[in-house]
């Protein structure tokens, strides 16, 4: 298997993170692809254009990092990093779908920055900007919750990868001020597929 990734996406980041956590490291080959260019012979392999998109022998590819990790747990043994979104009465789902509205908004705010400073929009920076903050308010209370401290799964990872994406680009530094976020932090920055994912280390 292939996986099309670029070393800043926090989604891509989140399907390799699975793979290395499920020991899959050696069936598949993480390919960095070229997003956002006109052009570009990656529109070819996954028409969309964004990673991050795994390549399967013989099967159609899939996009979008959610279907790729349930895909893996499907054909891999545990652990397995879904997790059903009713557990403890549905706050498993509510973590999960919170942590990718998180990260989504961050990646909304990275976006306009990295856009020419004329075409910049100060509106929606500012909405994300304190979307984010109210998040990691929530977050401050969320990340104790054993479903943030036990075993890896998604709301965690995407959590982490939102987190590092806005240190990483210097928009925001959500753990600062917020102590628990930090200690959680902390203690995922120790995975080993976490630092060989770091936005910083390239593929
Ligand atoms: N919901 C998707 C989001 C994927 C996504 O938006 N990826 C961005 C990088 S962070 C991308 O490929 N952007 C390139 C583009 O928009 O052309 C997922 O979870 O995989």
């Amino acid at each position: 298997m292939r996986l099309y990734i670029t070393p800043t996406s926090p989604y891509a980041r989140v399907a390799r993170m699975v793979i290395l956590e499920k020991g899959l490291g050696p069936s598949v080959e993480v390919v960095a692809a070229q997003t956002r260019t006109a052009g570009s012979p990656y529109y070819r392999v996954n028409p969309s254009g964004r990673v991050p998109y795994l390549e399967i022998p013989g099967k159609p590819g899939l996009e979008d990092s959610q279907l790729i990790v349930a895909y893996l747990d499907h054909i891999s043994g545990p652990p397995s990093l879904m997790r059903h979104w009713a557990d403890d009465d549905w706050l498993y789902g509510r973590l999960e779908a919170t942590a990718r509205s998180f990260t989504d908004g961050l990646s909304v705010w990275v976006r306009e920055l990295r856009r020419p400073e004329g075409e910049r929009s100060p509106g929606i920076i500012a909405h994300e900007r304190q979307r984010a903050e109210r998040l990691a308010d929530q977050w401050e209370q969320d990340v104790s919750h054993p479903l943030m401290t036990g075993s890896i799964n998604l709301a965690q990872l995407y959590l982490l990868a939102g987190l590092d994406q806005a240190a990483h680009w210097g928009i925001a530094d959500h753990a600062a001020s917020r102590p628990a976020l930090a200690a959680w932090l902390t203690r995922m920055h120790k995975l080993p597929s976490a630092q060989a994912t770091a936005p910083a280390v390239p593929i």
